[in-house]
């Protein structure tokens, strides 16, 4: 079955445990069954990965990359956590795995301390989703699944 990767990035392995405020009570356990169960419903099978390293993150971008060029995924939703605002090296492997993706944050960032406005992924995203709680992974998921189909 095609495969779409969700991806998580620094300390989203805290979610539902700490600043419930700001991102809810939910848990990525939680996220991982909600997004398993919402693509077998779009017939697609989740590789959920969480890091707190930026070189993991890389690697599974770039093998995400070849499945999509193999035909096997559709690509990814990642939600880079605080390296969306710092890292140049996230960026040149969305760009350089030609992955489509889609850039997911549960809070909106722009709502937030300025150094959370700029996103290096969001010049190499396909799609944003920014603001819609633990719920935008779906959403995304969704977009993602739109995308796959429109070519
Ligand atoms: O809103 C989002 O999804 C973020 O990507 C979350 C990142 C933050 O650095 C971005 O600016 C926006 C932080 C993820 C850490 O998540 C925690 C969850 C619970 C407790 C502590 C951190």
């Amino acid at each position: 079955m095609t495969w779409v990767l969700i991806l998580n990035g620094p300390n989203l392995n805290l979610l539902g445990t700490r600043k419930p405020e700001t991102y809810g009570r939910t848990t990525l356990a939680d996220v991982e069954k909600m997004c398993r169960e919402e693509a077998g419903k779009l017939r697609l099978e989740v590789t959920f990965r969480q890091s707190n390293h930026e070189g993991r993150l890389i690697d599974w971008i770039h093998e995400c990359g070849a499945a999509v060029k193999a035909g096997e995924s559709i690509g990814a939703v990642f939600n880079p956590g605080a390296f969306t605002h710092t890292s140049v090296a996230l960026h040149d492997a969305v760009e350089g795995a030609s992955v489509p993706l889609i850039e997911l944050h549960i809070s909106n960032v722009h709502q937030r301390e300025e150094f959370r406005h700029h996103s290096y992924i969001s010049p190499v995203a396909r799609g944003i989703i920014v603001g819609f709680g633990v719920a935008g992974y779906v959403l995304a998921l969704h977009g993602l699944h739109q995308l796959a189909r429109a070519g």
